[in-house]
């Protein structure tokens, strides 16, 4: 009988919840108010009741459309303006979150009453076109810093690049849910246990492979992109055994599910720009951003094709930028024939 290749879980290794590993976090910075802590706890409530509301979607008549189109003129689902609700509704509980700017809302909402400088971007719910079928969809979020002596916050306290954000991340609703968090240093991610009601450290210190050998790009949109980014697709698809090509394609439609897969096998993801979307098709604040600090925290790299993605000045709040993350070695050669 061949011997068995499993053996039980090191039982000592369980019980790293998400609160306490974002207690402990809190306790190695000098002088940590709380405040940050509690704030991101909101997030992670928020989360954890979308999760179950995702869950339960198809019984609970929250699947479909409302009949609304939002600010990007795209058909409202049921599930966008729960998540969205959600995540108002957490984070204006504890008052440390002065301001959200959601995709779902033309412009930002303001916590009058919170006494925190923390602003919070979030696409609540990522991937809504696979809601109804039951494909994975995520939350992604980034936390900005807000310094309370300039007064309250406007929409142009939003329009701050990348490298400012404190924390990035993104909550998949996939096979399983997880939750990936980094402050910039180190990402790390959680798997929710339904039968504890508690997130539990399940990837530590995530790095995302140097290189990797899977492709992921809306192919239907090929006759929209221009030469370079059609040199780039054949290349990649040329057989050629050194550098593992051709690489696999694989494409969800979810920037988060797309994005995950991305992190932890390598590989690249490409919105690039096309005639249709001449400026790329992703949101700059609350996807390319957190996904975008998710990544370089992780060792890959995230780009516009020609620039940093962190580095992209916003001109408004629901600016749009061609995005292309991944792998260093992979991103670094779409660059190279976006250079050509
Ligand atoms: P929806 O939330 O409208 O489904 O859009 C999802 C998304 O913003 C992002 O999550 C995907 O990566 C991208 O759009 C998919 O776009 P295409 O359908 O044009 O490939």
């Amino acid at each position: 009988m061949p011997k068995a290749s499993w053996s039980p879980p090191d039982i000592s290794q369980a019980g790293v919840t998400l609160e306490t590993f974002i207690l402990e976090g809190m306790f190695q910075v000098p002088g940590a108010t709380g405040t940050f802590t509690s704030l991101l706890n909101q997030v992670a409530l928020a989360a954890k009741l979308i999760t179950g509301r995702v869950r339960r979607a198809g019984l609970a008549d929250v699947l479909g459309f409302t009949g609304d189109t939002n600010i990007q003129g795209e058909n409202v689902q049921k599930l966008d303006v729960i998540a969205n609700g959600t995540m108002i509704a957490s984070l204006k509980r504890r008052g440390h979150c002065a301001a959200l700017a959601s995709e779902e809302l033309q412009n930002p909402v303001f916590f009058p009453h919170a006494t925190g400088g923390y602003l919070v971007v979030t696409d609540p719910l990522d991937g809504s076109s696979n809601i109804d079928v039951d494909i994975s969809i995520g939350t992604i979020f980034g936390i900005l810093r807000y310094d309370r002596t300039e007064g309250p916050p406007t929409e142009q306290s939003f329009l701050r690049t990348g490298r400012e954000l404190v924390c990035a991340g993104y909550c998949i609703y996939g096979s399983s849910t997880v939750l990936m968090l980094t402050t910039g240093r180190g990402v790390h991610g959680f798997t929710w246990d339904p039968s504890a009601g508690e997130f539990f450290l399940s990837h530590e210190n995530v790095r995302c492979p140097e290189k990797g050998n899977t492709y992921s790009i809306n192919e239907g949109n090929s006759a929209r992109w221009d030469d370079k980014v059609r040199r780039w697709n054949a290349f990649i698809k040329e057989p050629n055994k050194q550098d593992e090509r051709p690489y696999t394609h694989r494409y969800v439609g979810s920037l988060v599910a797309d994005a995950h897969r991305t992190l932890l096998r390598g590989g690249i993801f490409a919105y690039p720009p096309d005639t249709k979307s001449p400026e790329g098709k992703l949101r700059l604040l609350y996807e390319a951003n957190p996904t975008a600090f998710i990544f370089e925290a992780a060792g890959g790299k995230a780009s516009t094709g020609s620039a940093p993605i962190l580095d992209v000045e916003p001109t408004e709040l629901h600016a749009r930028v061609p995005l292309i993350v991944g792998s260093k070695t992979d991103v670094e050669t779409f660059e190279r024939f976006m250079a050509e």
